[in-house]
């Protein structure tokens, strides 16, 4: 019988689950080499945490590990239903509150090692969490694609630590009494998106999609946005990387300028606040077509959290590495 001690949260009413105790040791190596470990060798640990019977389809998981790099207070590999996640933006807001709760992070600036690179969470207090991200701009503006049922979808590319398609035209409603809808609607742009080989820089597979609407009040928002994750279910949160994308878009087009707040609300009406500087002059975004600047975005959101708890995986159990 084997015993994984975690603590959930949720940032924005997206859950978060940290393996706090009894993770597999993944050795050491860079953050790559790390998850390529977690995949090729522990793979059943992740769906243990994650599927049914013990966790969700809307779950992302939190695997803890003492970082390469030793300025770091954790490394932290985060995954979901479908696999491995390259950054979380929630989900670092949740480790932060998650740490201070076990008395392990301290009120201020903390680095953390990702996958993708270094982030900064500051926490301001017991639940609110500044996220500073890896550098985020936009690949590719106003890329056509064919979505079965709709015709044409039109939306930008961008990187926010991970790869999303962007849509503000599409004629929906992002109510919450809809999310059914918006999924089968996002799904359908994502097929059309990987049947047409539409993809982030060097072939990347775009895994998120993000629509845009008017907030439910131009007093607590600027915009509401609706995500779709790549294990298919939406995110309750403003999405951390998918609120750096739409910044790095509003950059490029000049819509938000350099330390101004953006406040992207989720389709359950939690509000991230958000604002970006641009990289260094001269240090323009990687592989653009249109010389667009790379900007820095920080992310502020709160989290909570909502339990601790032993899982517990019974040799006995058939479905102890979850229901796949
Ligand atoms: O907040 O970056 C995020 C995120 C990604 C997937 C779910 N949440």
């Amino acid at each position: 019988m084997q015993r994984i001690k975690v603590i959930d949260s949720h940032t924005g009413g997206e859950p978060t689950r940290i393996i706090v105790d009894g993770a597999p040791d993944l050795g050491l190596g860079s953050p790559a080499e790390r998850v390529v470990r977690f995949r090729e060798q522990f793979d059943h640990i992740r769906r243990a945490i994650i599927l049914e019977p013990r966790g969700s389809d809307v779950l992302v998981g939190g695997l803890l590990y003492v970082p390469s790099d030793t300025s770091c207070a954790a490394g932290v590999i985060f995954f979901n239903n479908a696999g491995y996640l390259q950054m979380c933006g929630h989900g670092t807001i949740g480790l932060a509150v998650t740490l201070a709760h076990m008395g392990r992070l301290a009120i201020g600036e903390h680095r953390i090692e990702t996958p993708v690179g270094v982030v900064t969470a500051t926490l301001l207090d017991a639940h609110r969490v500044a996220v500073r991200n890896v550098p985020s701009y936009r690949y590719r503006k106003a890329v056509s694609v064919a979505v079965e049922g709709y015709g044409s979808v039109t939306g930008d590319i961008a990187w926010g630590g991970n790869w999303f398609f962007l849509v503000a035209d599409h004629g929906q409603s992002l109510e919450s009494n809809r999310c059914d809808e918006l999924t089968d609607f996002a799904r359908r742009i994502s097929a059309g998106l990987k049947r047409n080989g539409i993809t982030g820089a060097d072939g990347a597979v775009i895994d998120h999609l993000e629509l845009f609407g008017p907030p439910s009040s131009s007093e607590i928002a600027d915009s509401r946005n609706f995500v779709l994750c790549p294990g298919g279910a939406y995110d309750r949160s403003p999405c951390g990387t998918g609120t750096s994308a739409k910044l790095a878009c509003l950059a490029a087009d000049g819509k938000l300028s350099p330390g101004e707040t953006w406040r992207q609300e989720s389709l359950v009406g939690s509000v991230f606040a958000a604002s970006f500087e641009f990289m260094a002059d001269g240090v323009l975004s990687p592989a653009t077509l249109d010389d667009e600047r790379a900007i820095v975005p920080t992310i502020t959101g709160s989290a909570w959290v909502t339990g601790e708890c032993d899982l517990i995986l019974d040799d006995s159990d058939p479905f102890r590495h979850g229901i796949c």
